[in-house]
């Protein structure tokens, strides 16, 4: 068999012996692409014979997480405290499974190749399946859930104890900045659709401070919070249709919980996902965003005190504003941080949160009543 190369604009490597590190399967079937992680370089390592035996093999992506090591080691914290807390609420009552990591032959969780590449492994989360956007109400409810137990495991873990393995990461204001720093230098030729998003974002820059001005003056505890709720991110089971787990932590840290709120909630409650066929389709629905509220209270209400539940509607709102924000601004440098498929993908990315952002203002009252309501 031929070796095996994955050539995008930063990855050049024989993924073979990054598969073998971690105990590939003999024979290896198949190194494939996998997922659709906006960052990360993700594969499939197929075994040709034990379906059982493929697991997942990921070179973190170091233009974004600068300290790869951090994540793994806040990982190995994290998945200890939650090991221990699953043990004393079991049972459960259903299935629920937490991403376990690989070792190498030298009991690493990690391997560096000679390129300085950092790649870990994990194994393949059965019966599972992840979707790309919200297939309905009852999936909006387990996404819901999903945050909800996964909020609640981690409730006792003190903020400190986990490293910050993305500063800045959803800090508003600085994405602003960093917009306006990038633009007053870009070199874009001017369209219709540059021009709604730098009015759009004109018109709305007063919001970036709504949480950060919250946690500075304590109305806002900080607490250890996925970063990435979104609907690829749950796991669901493909017999019960239930959440199985929650995946994608590598921005497991300190930060608030509104932050996770607001990207579940804007994530699942747009049911044409982030890259829709048409932006007519775009629009953030009130029923969906009260299932995913109601799944979500179910688990973790105790600790959504009446102060944090009056700035929910500001975060869903404030996160697609983010978002928005995140991908013009990487359209306008050139596509340097998320992936593409083409040079214009992530200004398209763009219009469809800020569509879904004046959805959502659209909806403010009705948004609020459900919010009031959740329980
Ligand atoms: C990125 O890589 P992925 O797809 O898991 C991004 C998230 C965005 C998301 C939008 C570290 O996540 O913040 O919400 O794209 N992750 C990072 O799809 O920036
Ligand atoms: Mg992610």
């Amino acid at each position: 068999m031929p070796e095996i190369h994955y050539t995008s604009k930063r990855i050049t490597i024989h993924l073979r012996e990054a598969a073998e590190r971690f105990g590939a399967p003999d024979p290896i079937g198949k190194i494939s692409p996998f997922g659709s992680g906006n960052v990360n370089d993700t594969f499939l390592v197929a075994s040709g014979v034990n379906e059982k035996a493929s697991f997942i093999l990921q070179r973190i992506n170091a233009g974004v997480f600068n300290m790869p090591g951090w994540i793994m080691q806040n990982l190995r914290i994290f998945s200890a405290h939650v090991a221990k807390r699953l043990e004393t609420i079991r049972p459960l009552e259903r299935r629920w499974e937490m991403v376990r990591f690989r070792k190498t032959g030298e009991g690493k969780d990690f391997w560096i190749d000679p390129q300085g590449g950092f790649w870990r492994a994990m194994n393949l989360i059965e019966e599972a399946k992840s979707f790309d956007s919200i297939a309905g109400f009852n999936h909006a409810s387990e996404i819901g859930f999903a945050l909800g137990l996964f909020h609640s495991l981690v409730k006792d873990l003190a903020p400190g104890a986990l490293k910050d393995t993305l500063e800045g990461f959803h800090i508003a204001p600085l994405y602003l900045r960093r917009y306006e720093a990038v633009l007053a230098g870009a070199h874009v030729a001017p369209s219709a659709d540059t021009a709604f998003c730098t009015h759009f974002i004109e018109k709305r820059k007063s919001l970036v401070t709504v949480l950060e001005d919250a946690k500075t003056d304590g109305r806002l505890p900080l607490r250890i919070i996925h970063g990435d709720p979104k609907v690829s991110n749950v796991l669901i089971d493909t017999r019960t249709h239930l959440a199985v787990s929650i995946v994608d932590l590598d921005t497991v840290k300190p930060g608030l919980i509104h932050y996770d709120l607001g990207d579940a909630l804007r994530s699942c409650s747009n049911p044409a996902g982030e890259d829709p066929f048409s932006l007519e389709e775009v629009r953030f629905e009130p029923q969906l965003c009260r299932a995913v509220l109601g799944g979500y209270m179910g688990v973790a209400k105790d600790f959504v005190a009446p102060s944090e539940r009056n700035l929910l509607y500001d975060a869903v709102r404030l996160i697609s504003f983010e978002l928005g924000i995140r991908f013009f601004t990487d359209f306008l440098e050139g596509n340097v941080y998320f992936s593409v498929t083409d040079s214009e993908q992530n200004l398209r990315r763009a219009i469809v949160q800020f569509r879904l952002c004046q959805s959502i203002e659209s909806r403010a009252k009705v948004l609020r009543k459900i919010i009031d309501e959740a329980k």
